[in-house]
């Protein structure tokens, strides 16, 4: 009989509204008990600059590596993520607005998918500081699945880090 490797996932997780440190810390609980999900590495809490939609409160921001079982697909994931979300009480409104929580795939292993509800590596995750920082912390020497390097895709970016603080 043989079993299959585990397969190392990433999720960045956000959040701009309410205690914003403990709506994480309850996300990485919920991950943590997702069967045949469980978290390997968390990285720090950085505080970042709103993207996209300037006007609202700054983000905490923090990325968490899982290994999934081989009976979890990325599609469970994104899944077990979205029912996290509504049960730590995101409600949907705004694109790109403020959040009680926000749980995004980032990547599956080597995946590439490109199907309606589920981008993987992320769209916008090669365009974030607020990602690739958190991600550099936990996986340094990470490769996308294209290849590149997570070091030659941050220094393309322009983003300023102040200990925990993030602009862009
Ligand atoms: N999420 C967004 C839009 N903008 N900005 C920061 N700093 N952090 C986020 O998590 C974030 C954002 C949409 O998901
Ligand atoms: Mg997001
Ligand atoms: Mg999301």
């Amino acid at each position: 009989m043989s079993y299959s490797e585990p397969v190392v996932a990433f999720i960045c997780l956000g959040s701009n509204m309410g205690d914003t440190d403990a709506n994480l810390a309850n996300a990485i609980a919920e991950i943590d008990s997702l069967e045949g999900v469980s978290v390997l590495k968390s990285s720090s809490i950085f505080r970042t600059e709103p993207q996209d939609k300037k006007d609202q409160s700054w983000f905490a921001n923090q990325v968490v590596s899982v290994a999934c079982s081989e009976y979890v697909t990325a599609h469970d994931l994104l899944n077990n993520l979205l029912e996290i979300e509504s049960k730590l009480g995101r409600v949907r409104e705004e694109r790109f607005g403020p959040r009680v929580i926000d749980l995004d795939v980032l990547l599956f292993g080597n995946e590439v998918i490109e199907s309606e509800d589920l981008i993987v590596p992320h769209p916008r995750m090669t365009e974030r500081a607020f990602v690739l920082v958190p991600l550099q912390e936990i996986a340094p020497q990470l490769q996308f699945p294209d290849g590149r390097g997570l070091e030659e895709v941050l220094s393309k970016l322009e983003y300023k880090v102040d200990a925990d603080q993030i602009w862009q």
